[in-house]
């Protein structure tokens, strides 16, 4: 035993071939249990953080919070999210999520209630929205889960449909929300992602009426997001200057800005 450990201390040029493996066999297994225990450690050190409402532990949300200023700074009109050709786009559409869409609900009777700064709602139905004008997109939309499908969407720009209803004190606020007519599925996002030219209040896929189980008669599509911001059915929207809230980031702290 007084040997082995002097060997550890002796060049290997004064040492046996077998002293030498043994050697670095053991000064091997000290490394390993060294980062082993520091993993561990760090690990458990990082569960113990206080947690944002008992979700996400604040050493990882301050990392989510420096990814989003990231995110934030290279957001811009300029930067568009690839587009492909029609002919690329999957039909059907993969169907994905139908929290808020399980209640019982009258397509005829549907408005979107938009809920303005002052505290008034401006009700429109889809034909108010079909009278703006169209624009169609062919993307790569991207769930976190990790499944991706390019798609074919039509509808009209959340920045057009702002100008056309004067809402632009509503548009000067920091945050948009929407929610399924049930209330059951909401999201929030930031007003310069819901500005972006490739946003749109979206009524077509492939060319057709949403389906219901996608979202009929209006859902958001958002290209600059993971599709857990691309509501489906909206119900009503509203606007804060504080976030507003979100389902995925407020029940399992997903990420809120969720940008791509
Ligand atoms: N109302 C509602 N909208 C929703 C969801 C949902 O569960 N309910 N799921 C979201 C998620 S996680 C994704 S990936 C997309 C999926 O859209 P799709 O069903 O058209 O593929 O819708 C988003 N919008
Ligand atoms: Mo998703």
């Amino acid at each position: 035993m007084a040997n082995f450990f002097k060997n550890l201390f002796t060049r290997n040029s004064g040492l046996t071939t077998s002293q030498v493996i043994e050697k670095k066999t053991v000064i091997s297994f000290f490394f390993f249990f060294l980062f082993m225990g520091g993993a561990i450690a760090g690990w458990t050190w990082l569960r113990r953080q206080p947690s944002d409402s008992g979700k996400t532990s604040s050493p990882i949300r301050s990392v989510l919070d420096v990814n989003e200023k990231i995110f934030d700074g290279l957001l811009s009109d300029k930067h568009l999210a690839k587009e492909y050709p029609v002919s690329q786009a999957a039909n059907p559409a993969r169907v994905n999520g139908d929290l808020g869409l399980k209640t019982p609900f009258d397509p005829v009777a549907w408005k979107m209630n938009v809920i303005k700064a002052s505290g008034d709602t401006l009700k429109l139905n889809l034909d108010d929205l079909k009278k703006l004008p169209k624009t169609e997109i062919v993307f790569n939309f991207k769930c976190i889960e990790g499944w991706s499908q390019v798609t074919h969407w039509g509808g009209v720009r959340f920045s057009a449909f702002m100008k056309a209803y004067g809402l632009d004190e509503e548009a000067a606020m920091k945050y948009l929300g929407l929610s399924t007519p049930d209330k059951q599925y909401y999201v929030g996002i930031d007003m310069p992602s819901a500005l972006h030219p490739q946003t749109l209040l979206c009524y077509e896929l492939n060319g057709q009426p949403l389906p219901m189980n996608q979202g009929y008669p209006l859902r958001l599509i958002i290209p600059v997001k993971y599709g857990v911001k691309s509501l489906k059915r909206i119900g009503d929207m509203y606007f804060s200057n504080q976030r507003t809230p979100d389902y995925w980031s407020d029940k399992k702290g997903y990420d809120y800005y969720s940008g791509l």
